[in-house]
């Protein structure tokens, strides 16, 4: 049982962040977590499909449409810094504006 004890006290600790992405914002569009987190996003779309890109994080993927489920992205939030996020699938007239920050503090 100890080694378990241990290995639960070594592990970073995990943030899961719910997100809402709808025509053309994410809510929340700004997040702060502590340097060395796990960031777990859960992202559903209340319309259409959208994208979530984190550049500086080499993240890319789809947010499946209304009822078809949840994205999932795991980021791990080393180095303190602001990662732009933004939708990467054209979505609409206010799609180049659709984009938030995940600011990561020391
Ligand atoms: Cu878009």
């Amino acid at each position: 049982m100890l080694w378990l004890l241990l290995l639960l006290a070594a592990a970073p600790p995990t943030k899961v962040i719910h997100m809402t992405a709808e025509r053309f914002t994410f809510i929340p569009s700004q997040v702060k977590v502590k340097a060395g987190t796990v960031v777990e996003f859960r992202i559903h779309s209340e319309d259409t499909n959208h994208g979530f890109r984190i550049p500086a994080a080499g993240i890319n993927e789809v947010i499946p449409k209304r009822g078809k489920g949840e994205l999932k992205v795991v980021f791990h939030a080393d180095r303190p810094g602001r990662y732009e996020f933004e939708c990467s699938k054209p979505c609409g007239a206010g799609h180049n504006m659709m984009r938030g920050v995940l600011i990561v503090e020391e």
